[in-house]
This record gives C-alpha cells, sequence and structure tokens, in this order.
C-alpha cells in the first residue's frame, strides 16, 4: 500500500518529504491538509497528530509526524542517502536541524509577513527584520560551501534538503543570492535535480 503524506504541497516541512520521495523513486500519495485546505483541527487528524501540523505519514503500520523524523525513517527504511560514517552522519544531522530550527525561523516569520497572513495582519518591520536575519545566517551558508559542492561534503545529503527547501522559500520571497556565489552555485546543482524541479519549484506558494 502506498505511503500517505498529510499536508499540502506548498508546506516547507512537507516539501522535505515529497523531494526525498520523488528523488528515492518512493511512491506516496499527497492528501491536501493545512493552509487554505483546512481539516488540520478534526479530531481524525488530531488522532494522528495533536499539534495539527503537517506532514504526517501514514505507513500503514505507523503514523509518524515531525518532519526531520520522518525524513530519517524514510531514509532508513528504503536505505536511501543513509550515511554509515558516524561523524559524517552528526554533521548531516546537525544541517538538517540547523535548517530546520535556526534558518528556518526568519524564513517561516517572513512567510507569514508576505504571504500567508492576512493582510491586515501583516507587518512590514517583522518581515524586514527576518529579511536581515535571514541575510546573516546565509554567510554560514555560505561559508560552509566554501571548499565542497554540497551542504556536508561533495556528495548529496540529506543536509541539503532543508535548507534547499528554505533556500528556494527565500528565492521566492526576493531574496537574492548574487552576493553569495557558493550558495547561488549550490543552489543551481538542486536545480539542476528533477526531483527538486517537481517537488520544490512547481510547488504552489503558501498558504495553498
Ligand atoms: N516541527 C514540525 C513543524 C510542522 C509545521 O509547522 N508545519 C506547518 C507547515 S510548514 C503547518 O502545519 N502549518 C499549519 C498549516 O499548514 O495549516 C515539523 O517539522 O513537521
Amino acid at each position: 500500500m502506498a505511503i500517505k503524506i498529510y499536508g499540502r504541497l506548498s508546506s516547507a516541512n512537507v516539501q522535505k518529504i515529497n523531494w526525498f520521495c520523488n528523488y528515492a523513486n518512493i511512491n506516496i500519495i499527497n492528501l491536501n491538509y493545512g493552509g487554505v485546505h483546512g481539516k488540520t483541527q478534526t479530531s481524525d487528524f488530531k488522532k494522528m497528530n495533536p499539534n495539527c501540523r503537517v506532514p504526517v505519514l501514514d505507513d500503514s503500520k505507523l503514523i509518524l509526524y515531525e518532519s526531520n523524523a520522518i525524513l530519517r525513517y524514510l531514509s532508513k527504511r528504503f536505505n536511501i542517502l543513509v550515511e554509515e560514517n558516524v561523524e559524517t552522519n552528526g554533521k548531516i544531522d546537525q544541517w538538517i536541524d540547523w535548517g530546520s530550527f535556526t534558518f528556518a525561523s526568519p524564513c517561516s516569520l517572513l512567510t507569514a509577513h508576505k504571504l500567508s497572513l492576512p493582510q491586515d495582519q501583516r507587518n512590514e518591520l517583522i518581515a524586514e527584520k527576518a529579511k536581515k536575519d535571514i541575510l546573516n545566517l546565509l554567510e554560514i551558508v555560505e561559508d560552509q560551501l566554501s571548499n565542497q559542492n554540497f551542504i556536508v561534503g561533495e556528495k548529496f545529503s540529506l543536509a541539503d534538503i532543508p535548507l534547499g527547501i528554505w533556500s528556494h522559500r527565500c528565492v521566492n520571497l526576493k531574496i537574492s543570492f548574487n552576493n553569495f556565489p557558493n550558495i547561488n552555485n549550490w543552489y543551481i546543482k538542486l536545480n539542476e535535480m528533477n526531483s527538486f524541479q517537481k517537488t520544490v519549484i512547481n510547488a504552489p506558494l503558501p498558504p495553498n
């Protein structure tokens, strides 16, 4: 039975799973939940995720929430992008979490105040501050990419997924990588991946 992923295609956290599954040729069924689609406050959904958030994975015997947990589960279940070296895996985990929490934090705020919130709740000052924070954090990513093609070493890994998605969101939100040549080169490489094109570049924008 195909794995079900509950969550709208515009959600960055859902895109982590969609990108990985497309890359790994894992057959999934996407179900539109959250954002304009709603349905996350229903009692059925709350049984799967009491936090009322997407994504949620339904792999028949397993219900899982938290996008990074889902990503790591699918990677191990299908043995795709599994890193055996413990030290390298530590670095990959570090960047998955940094991308999903430290970097995602101002990106989510900018998304909310530019795209998701109703117009009368958007605040330009909050958006400007978030943009400044993103530009400061991009310096860290630029430095990380100074001697290598991908976030951890020369190969695409799970570490590229959260950062790749949020970097594309930056592009959607008119943040340019002109002053970040290493990020720009890395972003071009991601764009050359069919899986990134299909699940991230062609995805709708929040809250759709
Ligand atoms: N830490 C959670 C965060 C999940 C999260 O905040 N998801 C957002 C979408 S990116 C959400 O559910 N927003 C409410 C909605 O879409 O209705 C994860 O990584 O899965």
